[in-house]
């Protein structure tokens, strides 16, 4: 078969990936070697992309109110409930609110659609909990949002600043990249992260400073770079403005305050200073630690600050990059998809931009004030001001924060559309239209990632039931609703060119954004698309000095600094920090499909310090629950002195349709930056206890596990059948009946159980004739059986009752092979196995490889195979 190129549709490195369909069914993927983000690698997630794409549970009928429609009746209700609530409220009655990961050509679409033709900004993205203190910071510095770097400058720095980005789990590619160039040249790294993450493995120096510090951090380096030879005075005075204002206000915080606002050390603050001074190529890479904060866009300038003041931006190895989330988070900025843009980075409160978009899209009006932010959006529904709300590509049900209150304003508003294309997740459960979208794979178009480079996202699959494109589904209902001749596009290549012909209209230089040179291209051309970056022939913006200001010169933006929105209470004493995986994208639609993925970590788990578990009795795999004013959720205790005291981690990724209690955002609280709107997802004050379990239980099974009225449960997929994690408050009367439910055991099934009332235990297995169907392990503590190896003998014969009654040790026989939890998801070996190779003398990464193969594809688990190797950390935590 044929082999296609196309972009991964994770994460924003966007690495490109060549697809090959197999003869027999499935699809090979293997990493793109001519790609410019990744020259052929992929990280754990992109290599298991060919196990993520059955159509098991996808969406692939419209639906309304849960029944089967048809695509023109489904059409029609949206066009008509959109247009019955737009006269009756107003065009700020109904909103959209769409996503990164849909595609240039669907954002183009659904912005024109709402700010040019219904009339209202209320347009906004999960952008807005990612992106948006970026966006802000750089047009606030450069009067544009542009991001200056490229990726090679990782590789041609000599410090790489990481502020709140975990890269090596979530930009992986990118951090191999960082790693290999580190290893060449001697790059020197410093994380500033309250955690010690993975990233830290390549560490020189990291800096665990308190949450929500930053901006006190970097008015800390301002100074010292002002008092120091680095200070760029010429190129300051040449090309920026507010220079002086902004390190007076700077040093409003002197040095003893940046020590106590960052919980610091001298000594650190100063290596690090050091650094940064005395290296004239750094970029300083920041993510979410950075946004996700009500201070988000003062840590921006506050970074950007430093670099101004070296002017150490768009040359080679240096500059502020904000790395990008979503595979297509730059194109979601670049089409103007959020409520506080217009479209091709043209302004709302700017007239001209307003008649060059409106002229170019011949619309009979023209948002032209900031539409409702997510936020806000989801507030106003909840107030009952949106009648009628179009969500796409997003699940805010479990990603916005406050969830269990967006979850309550979507059961109550009028009228709930969602472009999907999976039949259940927590946010389809809510909708009134269900809209099947067209996915990876089978989907056309384009995004751009981090480094503003436009790539081609390719179908090779066909399209299944009644799967529909994101950008045709909002075409059809424009066309409803009167628009056709303004939508009336056949393929995303014409999409495209009107979007490539608007970021040219009236442009000559003085807008970042010009892909006039695409703009005629022919539909075969526009198909063989080769990555490119804008704009074309220059990697790297600013360089020359020259912003998008009116007079062309960057702006320094004092950044006083603010404490974090709510501080802890006796009541709500740790702060709770919120973020990502290695193998889990977001709400593990996709991710969560294969035990490939969920083998490395497959519950959602509560990250504490030592010193905080104990003095709460919370012991290690037990449960505990964290609460704050908007809700509870329950996680399995993981204590580690990678936390700083006084936080605690969860991840975001466990979703009501995958585990009990644990949609982490039900605890977030939505307070917002001032000046983005982008919410403070990593710092929310909260209570935790341990949760009172009178049992804890694990259970293997061939079909999907029922499970009911079990307080903490957590679901994950294995090779033959299915993981499930257990606890529960009340100790049950009847296991064997709890047993055949969980396992979903036919009545002919029979059942060999064990049970010890005096130490609480409790396990049975089911068997259909000598088949493993499932097994049940239940005791009064953490249960300890191998997951890896029970699950592995789902479905396999045991021919005599010896073999039988063995399943109920949960464990290989003595001298038998159990790897432990996996580590290396590509060639699926376990901790065990490693740490078999380190006894047998292995000392080195690249040596476990070779005895084991752990680490040698996709890379992802070599900084914790270092992490086994050597107990001692590699850098110094200040
Ligand atoms: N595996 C995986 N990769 C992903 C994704 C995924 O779901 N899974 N999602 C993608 C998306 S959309 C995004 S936006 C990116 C996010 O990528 P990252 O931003 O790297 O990831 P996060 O885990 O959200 O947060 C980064 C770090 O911020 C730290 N942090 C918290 N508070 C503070 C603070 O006050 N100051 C500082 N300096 N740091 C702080 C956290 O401890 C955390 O380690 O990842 C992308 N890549
Ligand atoms: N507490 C806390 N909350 C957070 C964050 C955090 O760090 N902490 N991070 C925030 C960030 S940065 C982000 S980006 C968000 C992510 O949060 P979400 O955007 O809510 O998460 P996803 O699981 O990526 O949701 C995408 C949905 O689109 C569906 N989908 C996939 N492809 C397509 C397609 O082509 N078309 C359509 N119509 N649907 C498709 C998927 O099945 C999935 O249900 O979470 C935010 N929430
Ligand atoms: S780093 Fe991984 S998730 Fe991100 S684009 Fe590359 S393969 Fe996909
Ligand atoms: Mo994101």
């Amino acid at each position: 078969m044929p082999s296609t190129r196309t972009v991964c549709p994770y994460c924003g490195v966007g690495c490109g990936v060549i697809a090959t369909p197999r003869a027999g069914g499935g699809v090979d993927i293997a990493g793109d070697p001519d790609h410019p983000a990744n020259f052929g690698r992929l990280c754990s997630k992109g290599a298991a992309l060919g196990e993520t794409l059955s159509l098991d549970d996808r969406l692939l009928q419209p639906m309304i109110a849960g029944k089967r429609a048809t695509w023109s009746r489904a059409l029609d209700l949206v066009a008509t409930r959109f247009t019955e609530a737009i006269r009756s409220h107003g065009p700020d009655s109904v909103a959209l609110y769409v996503s990164g990961q849909i595609l240039i050509e669907d954002y183009y679409v659904a912005n024109k659609f709402m700010k040019g033709f219904i009339g209202s900004a209320n347009i906004d993205t999960n952008s807005r909990l990612c992106m948006a203190s970026s966006v802000a910071g750089h047009k606030r510095a450069f009067g544009s949002d542009t991001v200056p770097g490229c990726y090679e400058d990782l590789e041609e720095a000599d410090l790489v600043v990481l502020v709140g980005s975990n890269l090596a789990w979530c930009h992986p590619v990118l951090f191999q990249r960082l790693a290999a160039a580190r290893e060449k040249r001697g790059t020197k790294v410093v994380v500033v992260d309250p955690r010690r993450t993975e990233t830290c493995e390549i560490a020189d120096l990291h800096l665990a400073l308190a949450p929500g510090s930053d901006v006190a951090l970097f008015n800390g380096l301002l100074p010292y770079i002002a008092g120091s030879h680095v200070i760029d005075r010429n190129w300051i005075s040449a090309h920026t403005i507010g220079f002086s204002d902004t390190c007076k206000a700077a040093a409003r915080t002197p040095f003893h305050d940046v020590v106590r606002i960052t919980g610091l050390s001298e000594a650190a603050l100063h290596a690090f200073f050091d650094l940064f001074v005395s290296t004239e190529r750094v970029v300083t890479i920041y993510s979410q630690g950075v946004n996700q904060s009500t201070s988000g866009t003062d840590k921006v300038n506050a970074i950007i600050n430093c670099h101004l003041a070296t002017g150490r931006i768009g040359r080679p190895g240096m500059g502020p990059f904000s790395v990008t989330g979503q595979p297509n988070a730059m194109g979601g900025r670049e089409t103007g998809g959020l409520a506080t843009t217009l479209a091709a980075h043209m302004d709302l409160d700017n007239a001209e931009h307003r008649r060059i978009v409106q002229a170019h899209w011949v619309s009979p009006r023209i948002a032209g004030k900031p539409g409702l932010k997510a936020v806000d959006l989801f507030r106003a529904v909840k107030a009952g001001r949106i009648r009628a709300l179009w969500i796409m590509a997003t699940n805010p049900v479990d990603s916005m924060p406050e969830a269990d209150d967006v979850r309550g304003a979507l059961e109550a508003c009028p009228f709930v559309v969602v472009s999907e294309v999976e039949r259940h997740t927590d946010t389809t459960s809510v909708a009134d239209v269900l809209l099947p979208s067209l996915g990876w794979g089978e989907k056309s178009g384009t995004v751009t990632n981090s480094e503003r480079r436009i790539s081609r996202q390719r179908a090779f699959l066909p399209r299944p039931g009644e799967a529909k494109a994101d950008w045709w589904q909002l075409a059809e209902v424009a066309r409803r609703m009167g628009f056709a001749d303004a939508f009336a596009w056949k393929s995303p290549h014409d999409v495209f060119v009107e979007h490539a012909r608007l970021t040219a209209t009236d442009n000559d230089g003085k807008r970042d954004l010009d892909l006039g040179d695409v703009a005629t291209l022919s539909r075969g051309a526009y198909d063989a698309m080769q990555p490119f970056q804008w704009p074309r022939r220059r990697a790297r913006i600013f360089g020359d000095g020259r912003f998008f200001t009116p007079d062309g010169k960057a702006r320094f933006v004092p950044t006083p600094f603010r404490p974090l929105a709510t501080s802890t209470s006796a009541s709500l004493p740790f702060v709770l920090n919120t973020g990502r995986v290695r193998d889990q994208w977001h709400t593990m639609t996709r991710t969560g499909k294969t035990p490939r993925l969920t083998s490395h970590i497959a519950e959602p788990y509560l990250e504490i310090h030592p010193d905080d578990a104990q003095p709460i009795g919370l012991a290690p795999a037990t449960i505990a629950q964290v609460s704050s004013p908007h809700g509870m959720v329950l996680l399995r205790v993981l204590v580690t002195k990678r936390q700083r005291r006084g936080s605690v981690f969860a991840p975001i990724h466990w979703t009501a349709q995958v585990a009990g209690r644990a949609r982490v955002d039900s605890v977030v609280a939505g307070h917002v930056d001032p000046v983005s709107g982008q919410p403070e997802l990593k710092a929310t004050p909260v209570a935790v206890k341990q949760f009172p379990a009178a049992w804890y239980g694990f259970a293997v099974s061939q079909s999907k596990p029922v499970v009911r009225e079990v307080e903490y449960w957590a679901v994950a997929p294995a090779t033959n059948g299915w993981c499930v994690e257990l606890a529960g408050a009340e100790l049950n009367g009847d296991w064997d009946a709890t047993a055949r439910t969980l396992l979903n055991l036919p009545a002919t099934a029979d059942l060999l159980s064990l049970r010890d009332r005096t130490a609480g235990h409790f396990r049975c297995a089911g068997f259909d004739g000598e088949r493993l169907l499932g097994a049940l392990f239940v005791a009064q503590h953490p249960v300890e059986v191998s997951r890896a190896w029970a699950a592995a003998q789902l479905g396999h014969h045991f021919d005599g009752v010896h073999e039988r009654l063995a399943i109920l040790s949960g464990r290989p026989a003595s001298g038998a092979n159990d790897k432990g939890a996996i580590v290396c998801a590509c060639f699926d070996v376990g901790c065990n196995q490693i740490i078999g190779a380190i006894a047998n003398g292995c000392s080195t990464v690249a040596a476990v490889g070779t005895a084991t193969s752990a680490g040698t594809s996709c890379g992802s688990c070599r900084t914790q195979i270092a992490r086994m190797l050597d107990a001692k950390p590699t850098a110094k935590t200040g």
